[in-house]
């Protein structure tokens, strides 16, 4: 969910916001320099490597000598077309290799796709997409919410509630959903909440005014309707960060630091080494992080991994909340809401900072500054140990690991993404939710107040007459293994109780079954039953004669609830299933699809799979979600606090015996 504030009022706008208001115009009618345009191109040494600010220029000026290029011209999208996989894995360092840009292109009601040959400077496709919806534009976020403050209705609505001046109003634009609502059929909309961000140092989400709501029809530049339910009173409490602690008695402390100044991290353009590992890093627009071709040993783990969609589906019927059902990255853009990674706080002090050069609405390159961290950190945990009380004989290794991370701020949320490497080959996956809770205003200033009951059926009393709305998180992250090699199987191995033989006296125990998945779909995990989900080489085996493999463990995860009829249900179809298998397609991104954005379903991994492809000893794709519920409590008040949810992928027999035996006990100086 995204927030934009009212670009009158920007002395509570965060440093981000400022930057990405800048970006865009502030709205449909008036056009604006970018601030920053990159068109020296910097060298790209790697198939992989991100596109750059002189790349971008080369599309708009191919898009510009075709005739595709005129005032009206926006970009949803632009991001790298990888060259075909084979390439990439056949590619050597320091040898050719193609350029080529997608771009996602708006023209008023009508969408393209473009991709464009950067090095020929020629277009190699053109194709109207009809009936989609794309990823928001910074300007149309602006304009949504401003054009509210112009409509007569919402101003009888906003003097109602006794305001006699606009100004410390925000809007946020929310993405509409779908749901076959016939007057907003085929229409571009953004449907808006409000907000008093009157004397606010910290965070604007703690004044809702609630009860008022507006559909903008982006494309006809109107105001659709506006809502109007009832007044309910604004709270007036103070949410900033300094204000009300529960204690009162904590002290400032002494320095406690995670610093490894003796780097061991090696970098060459985009590419990473340390220790074993190895690996590419760009940042995308859309999905954010990406890493590719990640090797440990030089022996392939994982050919590309990114999040691929998340949704967030709040669980409340009210005409206000029932369609906030917002699917992040596709609708607004987990790279271009990257935000500043602040030293020592957000990443260790000695982190590695990396800009990420992306594209504004226009096309036109612009830098995020330090949105990257890439940093060593010890886990002050054993990679390894052992006390041996025979001979009174110790060993330890210290666990040390590396972090790739990226914040992406959606508006009241921050979302740490990380990438995790360690020294005995697991890859882990961990995500820390953090940010603001999306509040109700309601009248109810405590449980025990009349109504209070009713007020919260959806969600918890988590401050005086704020509502803390149930909600939902679903990450699906997309992760291309190549274990050995492309040609991989997926297994369930499947922990089945034996009965121990009749002259043991012990009844039971378990054995493993193993099955092989056939085909692509989804990996319907049955309560109780307990198994491991491993990603083989049928053609590789280990010295002991065994294939070799790796190992996706899960964390914690949780399902959608939602009816599988139902529309947010459809369109995020990914969150019913903890895990999917696909075989490999290029074109095949996004777990819901190129254009989620009031999506009516049905695209994304319920189409990857409908061909019903065997998945054995081929390229395959996992999705696994990443799901968590959220039952707001009042210690998420003003803020809350980081919670984590993780995956790995672990060796699991790829190694003859443990990789991390060499692992030195002491440091070098
Ligand atoms: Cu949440």
């Amino acid at each position: 969910m995204m927030f934009i504030n009212d670009p009158q009022s920007k002395s509570v706008i965060t440093v981000i916001f400022l930057l990405f208001i800048q970006f865009s115009c502030s709205n449909l009618e008036t056009e604006e320099e970018p601030i920053i345009a990159v068109d020296s191109p910097e060298s790209v040494t790697h198939p992989m490597d991100a596109l750059t600010g002189g790349e971008m220029q080369t599309l708009l000026s191919v898009l510009e000598k075709e005739g595709h290029l005129d005032e009206n011209t926006r970009f949803p999208l632009i991001n790298l077309k990888e060259p075909p996989k084979s390439k990439v894995l056949s590619w050597a360092n320091g040898a050719p290799f193609g350029r080529s840009a997608f771009a996602m292109i708006k023209q008023g009601k009508q969408v393209f796709e473009a991709v464009v040959d950067l090095q020929k400077e020629e277009m190699i496709s053109w194709n109207e997409k009809e009936g989609v919806q794309t990823t928001f534009l910074m300007e149309e976020m602006d304009f949504a919410t401003n054009i509210c403050k112009e409509n007569k209705d919402w101003q009888e609505a906003i003097k109602k509630r006794g305001y006699t001046s606009f100004d410390d109003i925000s809007g946020q634009p929310l993405s509409p959903g779908y749901y076959n609502i016939p007057e907003e059929e085929g229409l571009r909309l953004i449907k808006a909440a409000f907000m008093d961000h009157g004397g606010a140092k910290n965070h604007i989400f703690g004044k809702p005014i609630e009860g008022l709501y507006a559909i903008v029809d982006i494309e006809n530049k109107t105001v659709l309707k506006i809502i109007d339910t009832g007044v309910i009173p604004v709270n007036t409490e103070n949410h900033d960060y300094d204000e009300g602690s529960v204690s009162g008695k904590r002290q400032q402390m002494h320095a406690v630091r995670n610093t490894a100044p003796t780097t061991n991290i090696k970098r060459d353009g985009n590419v990473y080494s340390w220790d074993l590992w190895k690996f590419h890093f760009r940042i995308d627009s859309r999905l954010g992080p990406i890493l590719s071709l990640a090797k440990f040993d030089d022996r392939s783990v994982v050919y590309q991994m990114s999040i691929s969609e998340m949704q967030v589906p709040y669980q409340d019927p009210d005409i206000g909340w029932f369609y906030r059902t917002f699917m992040d990255v596709g609708e607004y853009g987990f790279g271009s809401l990257a935000t500043p990674l602040l030293l020592g706080k957000d990443v260790p002090e000695d982190a590695i900072l990396q800009d990420a050069i992306l594209p504004n609405d226009r096309g036109e390159a612009t830098v995020l500054s330090n949105v990257a961290a890439i940093f060593e950190r010890n886990t002050g945990k054993p990679l390894w140990r052992h006390y041996e009380g025979m001979n009174q004989t110790q060993e330890s290794r210290p666990a040390v690991e590396l972090v790739l991370r990226m914040i992406p701020t959606i508006g009241n949320y921050d979302y740490m993404v990380d990438f995790i490497f360690t020294q005995n080959g697991n890859i882990k996956v961990e995500v820390g939710a953090t940010g603001i809770d999306a509040v109700k205003g309601v009248k109810a200033q405590s449980m025990d107040d009349e109504g209070a009951e009713e007020e919260t059926q959806y969600g918890e009393l988590i401050a005086k007459g704020l509502v803390g709305t149930y909600h939902d998180h679903f990450l699906s992250f997309r992760v291309d293994v190549d274990i050995d090699g492309s040609k991989n199987s997926f297994q369930r191995d499947k922990l089945v109780k034996t009965k121990f033989p009749d002259n043991v006296p012990r009844l039971s125990g378990w054995k493993v079954e193993p099955e092989t998945k056939q085909s692509e779909g989804p990996v319907e995990k049955v309560m109780g039953q307990d198994e491991f989900w491993r990603i083989v080489n049928p053609n590789q085996k280990n010295y002991l004669g065994n294939n070799t493999s790796y190992h996706l463990r899960p964390g914690m995860s949780h399902l959608s609830l939602l009816d599988p009829e139902d529309y947010p249900q459809k369109r995020a179809a990914f969150a019913a299933r903890h895990l999917w298998v696909t075989t490999y397609n290029p074109d095949e991104n996004y777990a819901a699809g190129m254009y989620p954005n009031a999506s009516k379903g049905g695209d994304g991994l319920p189409n990857f799979i409908s061909d019903n492809q065997s998945i054995v000893n081929e390229d395959i794709v996992l999705w696994y979600t990443m799901g968590f519920h959220h039952l707001t409590i009042s210690e998420d008040w003003p803020i809350l606090s980081t919670m984590l949810y993780s995956f790995t992928l672990r060796p699991f027999n790829f190694f003859d015996r443990n990789p991390a035996l060499d692992v030195k006990a002491e440091f070098k100086e």
